[in-house]
């Protein structure tokens, strides 16, 4: 048995599994004619204790992937956003918490109905991604796959991948979620909360399995499979993503440093990178390196699926 295939064993699927498959199914069907990506968003919790209190988490809001969803349909696909829980959502990222309190304000109209209505001053920010987000709704162009753990992450991804086995060329994974590289397998987790009690705590983790490789390899072997490299140190960046790449045979990796990710990234192909930056003036003026990103990778799919990348 492959390491990633005893860890599937050791897990059951998700609750909703079934269900979040027969969505993707079905979405995959009504959009057979069009470019699909299923784009991976946020952090993957690591648990620690089967009736879980504690677990272990990143940094990864999903800014990056919620980001590039909706600039993957502005330029038409049609996106399966799988998500971290309560992580950035495509549309309603820009109208998070208080700043949402703020764009409101309560009117009273001329036949004293009291009214909830956007300040003047907002319309302009609130109505052009209202209507894109109308638009993608209409059109059904959107689902959203929730997960919270990494096992249940890794089953999604497996299920979906399955259910584009037999897509061809059209399909797109863009993989930008945060996922854990070391997790506690089920039957060295405590059953009940860790107890302060028996003092210091030392966990142990484990190596997670590198799911890209029956990912490119056997589930979905014409797909245009896209990963993400996050590294803190600059040296080693490129060295890493061309390693993945001869790993595991796709084509793309985007690198990015924590710090700078949302200023600059690296495209590194197999026998060439180079970067894609924001300027200071284009990010004052709105411009995300989201953007940027995905009209590069939208014309590498196109390439692609010609046969030429
Ligand atoms: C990324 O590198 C994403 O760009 C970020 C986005 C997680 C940095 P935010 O959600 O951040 O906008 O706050 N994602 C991939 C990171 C990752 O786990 N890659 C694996 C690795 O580096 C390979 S798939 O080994």
């Amino acid at each position: 048995m492959s390491q990633w295939e005893k860890f599937y064993s050791s897990y059951p699927p998700p609750n909703d599994y079934n269900s979040s498959l027969k969505k993707i199914s079905a979405f995959c069907e009504i959009h057979k004619d069009k470019k699909i990506v299923l784009i991976t968003s946020g952090g993957t919790a690591v648990p620690l204790e089967h009736n879980t209190v504690r677990f272990v988490d990143n940094f990864s809001a999903g800014t990056r992937g919620s980001a590039s969803a909706e600039y993957f349909l502005q330029t038409g696909y049609a996106v399966i956003f799988m998500h971290r829980q309560g992580s950035l959502e495509p549309y309603a990222r820009h109208f998070k918490g208080q700043e949402l309190l703020e764009l409101l304000e309560v009117v009273q109209n001329e036949t004293g109905e009291t009214q909830v209505k956007v300040q003047d001053s907002s319309i302009h920010k609130v109505l052009p991604i209202l209507k894109m987000y109308e638009t993608v709704k209409s059109e059904g162009r959107l689902i959203k796959i929730p997960f919270v753990n990494l096992p249940d992450y890794l089953w999604l991804l497996k299920g979906a991948a399955e259910v584009f086995s037999k897509a061809g060329e059209n399909v797109m994974l863009y993989l930008a979620a945060a996922v854990s590289d070391f997790y506690i397998p089920p039957n060295e987790m405590s059953e009940h909360k860790i107890q302060s009690r028996d003092g210091a705590l030392v966990i142990s983790l484990h190596l997670v399995p590198k799911i890209l490789q029956p990912l490119v390899n056997a589930w979905v072997p014409n797909a245009f499979v896209i990963s993400f490299k996050l590294e803190t140190d600059e040296s080693i960046l490129i060295s890493k993503a061309r390693a993945a790449l001869e790993k595991y045979k796709h084509k793309l990796v985007i690198g990015n440093i924590l710090q700078t990710r949302k200023q600059r990234v690296v495209m590194v192909t197999t026998d060439s990178s180079y970067d894609l930056i924001v300027t200071p003036d284009e990010m004052k003026a709105g411009l995300e390196i989201d953007k940027k990103i995905v009209d590069e990778v939208v014309n590498l799919h196109e390439l692609f699926i010609k046969g030429t990348f």
